[in-house]
């Protein structure tokens, strides 16, 4: 078998656009927009030849392979590797690189601690220490807002609702820029992540651990279940490692994002002030626009099909949550940016049995934020220019210098 990126090579199918492009390219992942529309317009499914991959944009399609979790399994990896066939880059998440049935059993013990009823527990705790954040940035002339607050914020309020006992900004926000650049082929960005990783993993690891966690947090309660016999007491540490490559670089990119999207769009921060109820389809329409998880990968478990064309066992296919938050067949105006859209269906958080598990609280965290702010903040300035940091699964913010103006 003739491997490439570490999965099979395929036979192109017939008649399937072809379109001879790196999706992983550093300066198109700056900017992905023009790649979202032309995907878009070039159909349904298209081959990849440099990769030999498939590639969806439209909505309909991504939503529905992305939801099909019997002919496009996750256990292989939901990135270029293809766990069958080679060893993976770390032990694989148990909840992520996992079909059913073993992943019913390890979801139904995440969702019970991110459930809504918990989530609501953690509200007052993410205010105050948004109101707290906010005010010291009011009070600075201009400030670095990817460090300073997309970062700040998470992880002040997430760890601490974990029940961390150690934490460390830049470890938490970079092994989850690993776990999403580990996804790509092997370019620069990858090698980053595993040299990164590398450094990183044994405090990640270590932090896992039931001795570095309190008794009253959500990893307190992952722990419980593995005391009930739900899980293995080596699984709980594996499902807190999960809330740490999944809750941090996430939610650090989507606060950065939605600063963006708001210092870039004056106007729709007027509309939010003027009615604060506006801050769930707000968030909905940051992540819509600026999709912090831009690819997600799956394998074809068996033959199959993709719109009508045959897709052969063992075919990569890229899911570009990002174009079909883009596609203007489901979005109308895709590219403007309105907080009263409510992008109901949007692909952010995915879709199907695999989607973000995490979803109410990331929203609880940018909820709280954008709520505080709307109360406390007239206007969000640039104050230079913002830069993104390609990553080969999330457009995220490198830098972005803001100046905040006191309502
Ligand atoms: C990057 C990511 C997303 C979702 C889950 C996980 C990682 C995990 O490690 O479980």
């Amino acid at each position: 078998m003739e491997l490439i990126e570490g999965h099979k090579v395929i036979t192109p199918p017939d008649g399937m656009p072809v379109w001879d492009i790196d999706p992983y390219d550093e300066d198109l992942l700056r900017d992905p927009v023009p790649y979202y529309r032309e995907l878009v317009a070039k159909g349904p499914v298209v081959h990849i030849p440099r990769f030999s991959i498939l590639a969806l944009g439209q909505y309909e399609t991504t939503h529905k392979v992305f939801s099909d979790h019997e002919n496009f399994v996750s256990s292989r990896g939901v990135g270029l590797n293809d766990f069958k066939i080679g060893e993976p880059w770390r032990p694989p998440s148990i909840i992520l690189e996992v079909d059913p049935p073993a992943h019913t059993r390890t979801r139904k013990v995440m969702a019970r601690a991110l459930s809504p009823k918990v989530v609501r527990t953690l509200t007052d705790m993410f205010r105050e220490t948004a109101a707290r954040m906010v005010d010291q940035l009011l009070a600075r002339d201009s400030f670095e807002a990817v460090t300073d607050l997309a970062e700040a914020f998470p992880v002040a309020v997430f760890p601490p609702a974990l029940g961390m006992k150690d934490v460390d900004q830049r470890n938490l926000v970079d092994y989850g820029a690993c776990v999403f650049n580990a996804m790509g082929p092997d370019n620069a960005m990858r090698r980053w992540a595993l040299t990164r990783n590398a450094q990183i993993s044994p405090w990640i690891m270590g932090a896992c651990a039931r001795d570095r966690l309190t008794d009253d947090g959500l990893g307190a309660m992952v722990y419980a279940a593995a005391d009930a016999g739900e899980i293995g007491q080596d699984e709980a540490a594996m499902l807190v490692r999960s809330f740490l490559s999944a809750g941090v670089d996430t939610t650090v990119t989507g606060i950065g994002n939605a600063l963006w999207a708001f210092s870039q769009n004056p106007g729709e921060w007027d509309r939010l002030r003027a009615d604060p109820s506006l801050a769930r389809p707000a968030i909905e329409e940051v992540l819509r626009y600026t999709s912090p998880v831009h690819t997600f990968g799956r394998t074809a478990g068996r033959d199959t099909e993709i719109a009508g064309f045959p897709v052969e066992e063992g075919t990569k296919v890229i899911c570009v949550l990002g174009a079909a938050n883009m596609d203007p067949a489901k979005w109308g105006d895709p590219e403007s940016f309105r907080i009263d859209r409510r992008p109901a269906g949007h692909m952010a958080f995915g879709a199907g049995i695999h989607g973000c598990v995490g979803q109410n609280i990331a929203r609880g965290e940018m909820e709280a934020l954008l709520t505080v702010m709307a109360e406390k903040v007239a206007r969000i300035e640039p104050a230079g220019d913002a830069v993104w940091r390609p990553n080969n699964a999330i457009h995220a913010l490198d830098k972005l210098p803001l100046r905040l103006i006191a309502s």
